[in-house]
C-alpha cells in the first residue's frame, strides 16, 4: 500500500497553524489513564534512539508530568505500562511498552521480545527528535566532541545535530529492516512516527517536515526514503505528527551554546491535543473499543 503522503503533510500543516495560532485546537480532553489490570489490549511499543525522547513523551500523554517537575533519566530497562486511553467519549485499553534507546543487551532483548511471535504490538510510536538528543553520560558526550574535532576543529550546533541524525537514520532502517525483511510484528497495523522536542526547533519547523515526510524536499532524506518503502512494502497505516512533550532548555555538548525553548504552554497544549486526538483515532480503529 502506498501512502497519501499529501494527506500526512496537510495534517502536519493544519497543527503548525493551530499552535501558531489561526485554528483551535481539538477540545476532547484526551488522555492516558491508569488501566486495570486485564488482557494486553492493544499493545503498543514506542521505538527511537537514546534520548529521544520517549519516557517523556509516554508521560507527557499520561499527563504524569507537571511544571516544575524534576528532568528525565536514561531508562536501562523497558518500562511498562497498562493504560486506558481516553479520547472525548471513547476509552480504548493499551498496554505500551518503552523499549530503551541505548544499545545494549536488555534493548535488543527487549525489541525482539516485543517485535517477535503473539507479543507483537499493534502499534509502535517511533520517536524521533530532529537532532537533538540528549546523550545521557559525561563519556557518551566526550566521544561525540572528540569525533566532531577530528572532522572538523571549528564544530558547532548543527555538527552535533548531523551526527544525531545519522544514527537515528541508522536506528530507523533497523526497525524498518526488522518489519519489512524478518517480518517481525506480524500484527503490527500502524506506526506513528513522533517528531518530538519541537519546542527546540519551531523557528525551522518546515525543513523538520520536510526531513520526515516524504514529498517536500530534493532530494529527499534517508529518512523520507525508508518510510516511503515502509508505506510500499507493507500494509501499515502511517502518521507523522509534530509534539512536543515539556519545555526544557537543550545542551548539545557542554562547550556549546544552549538551545532555548520557543514555544509557550498553550501551544505545548495544542500539540499535545492534536498528538492525542491522533493517536486514540489508531487505537480505536477495528474493535479495540472498550
Ligand atoms: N525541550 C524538550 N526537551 C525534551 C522533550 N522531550 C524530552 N525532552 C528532554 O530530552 C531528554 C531525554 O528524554 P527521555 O524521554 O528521558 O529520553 P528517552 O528516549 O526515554 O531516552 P532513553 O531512556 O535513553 O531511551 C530529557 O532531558 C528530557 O527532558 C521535549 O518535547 N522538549
Ligand atoms: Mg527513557
Amino acid at each position: 500500500m502506498s501512502a497519501d503522503w499529501d494527506n500526512v503533510r496537510s495534517r502536519w500543516e493544519s497543527i503548525r497553524q493551530a499552535v501558531d495560532g489561526a485554528y483551535p485546537a481539538p477540545g476532547d480532553g484526551s488522555s492516558l489513564g491508569k488501566g486495570r489490570v486485564g488482557l494486553a489490549k492493544n499493545p503498543v511499543a514506542i521505538t527511537g534512539e537514546a534520548g529521544a525522547g520517549k519516557t517523556v513523551l509516554y508521560n507527557a500523554l499520561a499527563q504524569a508530568i507537571k511544571t516544575g517537575d524534576g528532568d528525565s533519566t536514561r531508562s536501562p530497562d523497558s518500562e511498562k505500562h497498562r493504560t486506558v486511553f481516553r479520547s472525548g467519549s471513547r476509552r480504548a485499553q493499551a498496554s505500551v511498552v518503552v523499549i530503551p534507546g541505548q544499545a545494549s543487551q536488555e534493548r535488543e532483548l527487549a525489541l525482539s521480545a516485543t517485535m517477535g511471535g503473539t507479543a507483537s504490538p499493534q502499534g509502535i510510536i517511533h520517536v524521533v527528535c530532529w537532532g537533538h538528543n540528549r546523550t545521557w553520560a559525561a563519556s557518551g558526550r566526550r566521544a561525540i566532541e572528540q569525533t566532531l574535532r577530528a572532522q572538523n576543529p571549528d564544530f558547532d550546533e548543527e555538527s552535533v545535530r548531523a551526527w544525531h541524525l545519522r544514527k537515528e537514520v541508522e536506528d530507523f532502517r533497523d526497525l524498518c529492516e526488522r518489519i519489512t525483511e524478518q517480518r517481525a510484528a506480524k500484527r503490527l497495523r500502524w506506526m506513528l512516527i513522533a517528531v518530538t522536542k519541537c519546542d527546540l526547533y519551531w523557528d525551522r519547523i518546515d525543513l523538520a517536515r520536510d526531513h520526515y515526510i516524504p514529498g517536500g524536499a530534493v532530494p529527499e532524506s534517508e529518512f523520507c526514503t525508508l518510510l516511503r518503502d515502509l508505506a510500499d512494502e507493507t500494509s501499515i497505516r502511517l502518521a507523522v505528527l509534530p509534539m512536543s512533550s515539556r519545555l526544557i532548555r537543550h545542551q548539545f555538548l557542554p562547550r556549546l551554546r544552549p538551545r532555548l525553548f520557543q514555544l509557550d504552554d498553550e501551544q505545548l497544549g495544542i500539540l499535545r491535543s492534536h498528538f492525542n486526538s491522533a493517536l486514540g483515532g489508531l487505537l480505536a480503529e477495528r474493535g479495540s473499543e472498550e
